[in-house]
């Protein structure tokens, strides 16, 4: 509203400039609706590191609500080669909503591979996120995913 408001007097100080009138106002429109837009549970920003590559699958390939996900997570070095002895974990959250802590560790099941299981409280548009640290290296990989009912 302050930002409506603002506006408005620019307008009138520039007088018959449509142009710039129709450009501020839409520029406005924009601020106000990224300030009324719902805002995400957690900002999770990916970095990918080179030296720890992740490779990432859901087993299904589309999870269920409730019903156990299996995640493996591949780690490899820069030439390809298998990390061991990595602590892997997978973060799960909507992106539209809190739903609370979810974090699923994983074990190494064979050289390089991390896997575990967990569930998807509900139906909808998920984040997963995978972050692995081996040594000093570390490394965080995300994507959606659609969870069916
Ligand atoms: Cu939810």
């Amino acid at each position: 509203m302050r930002i409506n408001a603002l506006c408005t007097v620019r307008l009138r100080a520039r007088g018959g400039l449509l142009l710039a009138f129709c450009s501020v106002l839409a520029f406005c429109s924009v601020l106000i609706q990224a300030g009324c837009a719902p805002r995400p549970a957690a900002t999770v920003r990916d970095a990918p590191n080179p030296r720890l590559r992740l490779a990432l699958t859901t087993t299904p390939d589309r999870p269920t609500s409730l019903d156990p996900t299996r995640f493996t997570v591949r780690v490899t070095d820069a030439a390809g080669k298998p990390i061991q002895g990595a602590t892997v974990t997978v973060g799960l959250a909507m992106p539209t909503m809190p739903m609370g802590d979810n974090v699923v560790a994983l074990h190494e099941t064979q050289a390089g591979v991390y896997a575990g299981s967990g569930r998807f409280t509900m139906a909808g548009a998920w984040r997963v996120t995978a972050v692995a640290a081996s040594g000093q290296e570390r490394a965080t990989m995300s994507f959606s995913t659609d969870v069916r009912e």
